[in-house]
């Protein structure tokens, strides 16, 4: 820490000091959203909005590139341009106080906004954030204070010399060394206190265990109607392809949801309402007094790219959603159920897809054990043969009986398509993509999906040669997934295989590739295999 040799070098000192304010300001907010919600914790408020504000370009890419894996690139992301823009807060205030202060307490109106702005956000969710705000701009001026008086800006070559080093030499020439160390102390204590406050606040707004141990009292009631068995042949998994059921913790999870709901079934209401004949409110208990019906259903998202995987197939089980409804009456002229998710998140169903007999549920088990949490718990709907968006909301707490012409879904007002049909698809899923393999039989396997009308027949195709047809898994039912397996006669050189289905109506897949907005993908997937 030489005074003569780091005069025009960039002291670290104010950046550290922005940045253990705003992390202090994040730790604040974090304890004082213990009392109030999850919601209104600044980081997550602020996370959530920029979720929801996101143009649909920002989230197709975003699932494009990091798929299931998007809520922490975002954490990530939010994390690094916070620290940015808190170092250079550290500088600004610095040389120019107050500004740093002022866009530290800026970062805390827009937790206050976005706070607000929140579903079922209440005055009391703005405290968080004005905590917040007021503990970043008192923490940096603690911290810079530490640093000693600031020389006037030396602007004679028109170059700002900045700190620590420089100007506390000029300015208190004996102090310097010890006032660096009490900069340092504070900083550092101030660090480990965000750091421990930060985390007891997150534990707390975290604290599952009421919630854990609700579910885990929970004994699932016996279906009135069964799934019927799985036979044998509708499972090849053998040959290498996606096992049929997925397990829970394999099934993919998309939502919009930062913080997972933490819903009791104590707490769980389903309030039905709208054009209905009478209001009706169905609690958990009401719920498990209806019949219920187990059903294999495979969910498909709409962001699934050609080839990908946001699907998974598994053994729901729930009380028909037509059964729900017709306790509250749906008036005649509507034709939507819009549902909505106790973190707001909304979803629009045709009425018509819901009640024409298909196995809709209003699901309360999945594979045998309650709804996880990341999967809706406690409740949640499934709907064969419409894409997640339009059909599968989690942590359902909320019917309202409309038109099509009068609401729109969340995903609706972000540029998707109103109706959601899930495209019949087929995939690769062994060998993997650009393998390499011996010359002779090579059996290549894949799922493919048509819910709701059937998979008919699939057939594979080397090197844009003629369509063969390949082997199907026995079929399940016209809702699950389909397997399917060729025993290709590889010959040497490097080939492009590719597959389509044909469902049980005769239609092929569409073979034009269309990218997943604004209403599912289209396309064939295809692999390369280098034969030796
Ligand atoms: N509350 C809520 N429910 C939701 C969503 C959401 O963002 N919030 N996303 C939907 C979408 S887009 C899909 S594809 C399915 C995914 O269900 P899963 O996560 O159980 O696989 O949930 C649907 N239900
Ligand atoms: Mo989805």
């Amino acid at each position: 820490m030489s005074s003569t040799t780091t005069r025009r070098s960039l002291s670290p000192a104010p950046g550290i000091a922005g940045v253990v304010a705003v992390g202090a300001a994040l730790a604040a907010g974090e304890l004082a959203a213990v009392p109030i919600s999850p919601d209104a914790s600044p980081y997550f408020a602020v996370g959530s909005s920029v979720v929801d504000l996101s143009p649909k370009p920002v989230r197709d890419w975003a699932i494009d590139t990091f798929g299931t894996a998007d809520k922490l690139a975002l954490f990530v992301g939010m994390g690094v341009l916070i620290a940015v823009i808190a170092a250079a807060c550290g500088y600004l205030e610095r040389r120019r106080p107050p500004l740093g202060s002022l866009v530290v307490a800026a970062f805390g109106v827009v937790g206050v906004i976005a706070a607000l702005n929140r579903p079922n956000a209440t005055w009391t969710h703005a405290v968080p954030s004005v905590v917040a705000g007021v503990v970043g701009v008192l923490v940096l001026r603690l911290l810079l204070a530490q640093l000693g008086p600031r020389r006037a800006a030396s602007r004679k070559d028109g170059v700002e010399t900045d700190g620590a080093e420089t100007d506390d030499v000029d300015a208190r020439p004996a102090g310097r060394a010890s006032m660096s160390r009490r900069f340092v102390l504070t900083a550092a204590g101030v660090a480990a206190v965000a750091v421990a406050a930060g985390a007891v606040g997150r534990k707390m707004l975290t604290d599952t265990a009421g919630v854990i141990a609700d579910r885990a009292r929970i004994l699932l009631p016996t279906p009135r109607t069964s799934a019927p068995p799985v036979p044998d042949g509708v499972d090849l998994s053998g040959s290498g392809a996606t096992s049929f059921i997925t397990d829970n913790d394999d099934f993919y999870r998309i939502d919009t949801a930062l913080q997972v709901p933490t819903l009791t079934t104590e707490d769980w209401r389903l309030r039905i309402h709208g054009d209905v004949d009478k209001e009706v409110t169905l609690t958990w208990d009401d719920l498990l007094a209806m019949p219920m019906t187990e059903r294999i259903v495979t969910l498909t998202c709409v962001s699934n790219e050609v080839g990908g995987d946001l699907v998974g197939n598994a053994r729901w089980l729930g009380v028909p959603m037509r059964d729900v409804l017709e306790l509250a009456g749906v008036k005649p002229g509507s034709d939507m159920l819009l549902s909505t998710s106790i973190d707001g998140w909304t979803c629009g169903t045709p009425i018509s897809d819901v009640t024409d007999g298909r196995d809709a549920l209003l699901a309360i088990g999945m594979n045998g054990s309650p709804l996880p949490f990341e999967h809706g718990y406690p409740v949640r709907q499934v709907v064969p043969g419409l894409y997640g968006y339009v059909s599968a909301t989690k942590w359902v707490v909320d019917w309202e009986i409309t038109r099509f012409s009068e609401a729109k879904a969340y995903w609706t007002t972000r540029g998707w398509s109103a109706m959601g049909p899930i495209k019949m698809a087929s995939r690769f899923d062994r060998p993997a993509d650009n393998s390499e393999h011996p010359a002779g039989e090579v059996v290549v396997a894949g799922t493919a999906w048509a819910q709701h009308t059937g998979i008919e027949r699939v057939e594979v195709r080397v090197d844009q040669g003629p369509w063969q047809p390949a082997e199907l898994a026995a079929e399940y039912s016209i809702d699950t997934w389909r397997q399917w397996r060729f025993p290709w006669q590889a010959t040497k050189g490097e080939h492009t295989l590719e597959c389509r289905a044909i469902d049980k109506l005769g239609r092929a897949q569409i073979e034009r590739y269309q990218a997943t907005a604004p209403d599912g993908a289209s396309g064939l997937d295809d692999h390369v295999y280098t034969i030796v």
